[in-house]
C-alpha cells in the first residue's frame, strides 16, 4: 500500500492507543485507536497510503532524539528518555522546572510516546515536501502547547513544530491554521521572529487556559504581523466560524501566499466538548477544512484537543472522509469494534446544544477588521 499512488497520506501506529496519561485525566490517546477503528470500518483505508512508525523511520531513516532536538532543548529530551512513572521520585527538581505536573504527568513509555505523535507529523512533513501525497493526516499529533524545555497542557514535545521545522527544509513558507479551542502558544512562540511562518489561532480567551492569544499579539521584528490571533467568547457556532474563518483566511492566502498549510484540527472546539465551551458541529469543525482545500496547496492534517469520546473519532473520521472526496453514510458501520461509544444514536452527526452564541456580530466584525488591517501591512 505504501506506495504513494494516491493523494492522502494517513498516519496512525497501533501502538498509540496503549498510552496511558491516567484514569481521571481528561486526554485519552484511545480517542485516536477508536478514530482509526472507524476509518477503517468506514472503507476509507482503501483510498490513502496508510504509514506507520515503523514506514516513517524507514522512509526518512531518523525520528529519534534527534528529531525532537531540532527544537526541544537537550536536557529536557534527555529526561523524557530516562523518566519513568517508578523512577520520578529521583528527578524532584527536574519534574518541576519542566513541568510535569497535573497537566502532563509522566507517562509510563513516555519518550516512545513522543516519537510516535511526531512520527506522524514530522512523517507528514517528508510525504508533502517529496511531493506523495497533498495531503497527510495525523490524528495522533497536534499537540501545540509543548515548548522549547517544558511540558504544557498534556503536551510533552511539538510535532506540530517539528513538522513544520521539516517544512521549511524544502518551503519558504508555511501556514499554520489552530481550530482547536485553545491558543496555539508552542506553535506562535517557536516562530514568533520569523515572517517564513504564519501562525493564525482561533480560540477561546479569558480566563481559559493557555491564558496567551490577545488580538494585539502579532508577531516581533521579521516575524510582526506574521502571527494572528482571533480571541473567542463561549457557544461559538457554526455560522460565526464560517463568518470568520473565510475573510482571515482569504486575507492571508492572498498576502503571504503560503506554499503549504499545517491544520491543528483539535475537536474540543466542538459542541459538548469535556473541557470546551465552543458549540460547533462536525459539519461546521469540517468547513474549515473544505475551505483550506479549495486553494489547491497541500495540507498537513494533525489533531490536537478532544475530550468528549463520542465526540472525537467521528469528528476526525468525518474530516479524513472529506480530504479524500469521499462521502461517508450518516450510521455507523454496525462492525466497529468500539460502537458502545456511539450509542444511543448510532450516527455519525449529532445535534449541537442550545447554548447562547456569546460572539456577536459586532465583536466578530471588528477583530475581522482589525486582522485585515494587521494583514495589509505584508507585501503579496
Ligand atoms: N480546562 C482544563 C483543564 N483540565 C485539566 C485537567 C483535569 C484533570 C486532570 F486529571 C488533569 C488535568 N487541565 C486543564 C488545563 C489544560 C488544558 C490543556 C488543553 C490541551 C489542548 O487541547 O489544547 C491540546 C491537546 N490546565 C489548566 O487549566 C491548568 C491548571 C491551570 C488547572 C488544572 N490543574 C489540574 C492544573 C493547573
Ligand atoms: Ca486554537
Ligand atoms: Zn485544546
Amino acid at each position: 500500500m505504501n506506495n504513494f499512488k494516491q493523494k492522502v497520506t494517513y498516519y496512525y501506529d497501533e501502538e498509540f492507543g496503549t498510552f496511558n496519561y491516567s484514569t481521571t485525566h481528561p486526554m485519552k490517546p484511545l480517542r485516536v485507536a477508536i478514530t482509526d477503528d472507524l476509518v477503517g470500518h468506514y472503507g476509507l483505508k482503501q483510498y490513502m497510503n496508510c504509514i506507520d512508525q515503523t514506514f516513517v523511520q524507514t522512509y526518512i531513516k531518523r525520528v529519534d532524539e534527534d528529531v525532537l532536538t531540532q527544537f526541544h532543548s537537550y536536557e529536557y529530551i534527555d529526561l523524557i528518555k530516562v523518566i519513568t512513572p517508578d523512577n520520578k521520585c529521583q528527578y524532584e527538581d527536574q519534574l518541576y522546572r519542566f513541568n510535569f505536573m497535573e497537566d502532563c504527568p509522566v507517562l509510563d513509555r513516555l519518550f516512545d510516546f513522543c516519537l510516535c505523535q511526531t512520527s506522524g507529523s514530522v512523517g507528514a512533513a517528508c510525504v508533502i515536501a517529496d511531493q506523495k501525497s497533498n495531503i497527510a493526516i495525523n490524528w495522533s499529533g497536534g499537540l501545540h502547547h509543548a515548548k522549547q524545555s517544558e511540558a504544557s497542557g498534556f503536551c510533552y514535545v511539538n510535532d506540530c513544530v517539528l513538522g513544520i521545522l521539516e517544512l521549511l527544509k524544502t518551503y519558504q513558507r508555511v501556514l499554520y491554521v489552530d481550530i482547536d479551542i485553545h491558543h496555539g502558544d508552542g506553535v506562535e512562540e517557536a516562530f514568533y521572529l520569523t515572517d517564513r511562518v504564519m501562525t493564525c489561532s482561533f480560540h477561546k480567551f479569558k480566563e481559559y487556559f493557555p491564558g496567551t492569544g490577545h488580538i494585539d499579539d502579532i508577531g516581533h521584528d521579521k516575524g510582526k504581523y506574521y502571527a494572528v490571533n482571533f480571541p473567542l467568547n463561549e457557544g461559538l457556532n457554526d455560522d460565526s466560524i464560517q463568518f470568520i474563518f473565510k475573510p482571515v483566511i482569504d486575507k492571508i492566502m492572498e498576502n503571504f501566499r503560503p506554499d503549504v498549510v499545517m491544520l491543528q484540527g483539535g475537536t474540543d472546539s466542538l459542541s459538548g466538548d469535556r473541557l470546551g465551551c465552543f458549540n460547533l458541529s462536525i459539519k461546521g469543525h469540517g468547513t474549515c477544512i473544505e475551505y483550506l482545500k479549495k486553494f489547491n496547496v497541500p495540507i498537513i492534517m494533525v489533531g490536537g484537543g478532544g475530550y468528549t469520546l463520542r465526540n472525537v473519532p467521528r469528528c476526525w473520521t468525518y474530516e479524513t472522509s472529506l480530504a479524500l472526496n469521499v462521502p461517508i453514510q450518516d450510521n455507523i458501520p454496525d462492525e466497529s469494534d468500539y460502537k458502545i461509544y456511539f450509542g444511543p444514536e448510532y450516527k455519525l452527526h449529532l445535534p449541537i446544544s442550545n447554548m447562547e452564541e456569546q460572539n456577536s456580530k459586532d465583536y466578530l466584525e471588528k477583530n475581522i477588521v482589525q486582522i485585515l488591517d494587521n494583514l495589509k501591512q505584508i507585501n503579496p
